[in-house]
């Protein structure tokens, strides 16, 4: 069992003990008087594999608090997360603002 943590939990295995996970990023929703509640739970089911339940619940904190997490991801999959929310908020005409925060 050399090669596993010892009893104080310190990795013996320097290759192993370097590796380092990547930076995550928050989706965030932001609250408008406009966009359409339905809208924004179709959204959030949509992009960020929530169901009707959770998507609700994320879509009532943004409307009250002004602001809600959908996610948390890698830099490249927030972004694109975001860009999916923005694009299809704009083909529809809804003013629904989305950004990504360093977690
Ligand atoms: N406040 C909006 C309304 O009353 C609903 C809404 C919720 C809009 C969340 C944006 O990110 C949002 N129709």
């Amino acid at each position: 069992m050399a090669n596993l943590p010892n009893d104080s939990s310190t990795i013996l295995r320097p290759e192993i003990a370097k590796i380092k996970l990547p930076p995550m990023f928050r989706v965030l929703l932001l609250n408008d008087d406009f966009t359409p509640m339905e809208f924004v739970v179709e959204c959030i089911e949509r992009f960020f594999n929530k169901n009707r339940e959770q998507a609700t619940k994320i879509m009532l904190q943004v409307h009250t608090e002004g602001v809600g997490v959908c996610g948390i991801y890698t830099q490249d999959i927030a972004e694109t997360k975001m860009n999916q929310v923005l694009n299809f908020a704009k083909e529809l005409q809804h003013p629904l603002q989305c950004e990504v925060d360093p977690a």
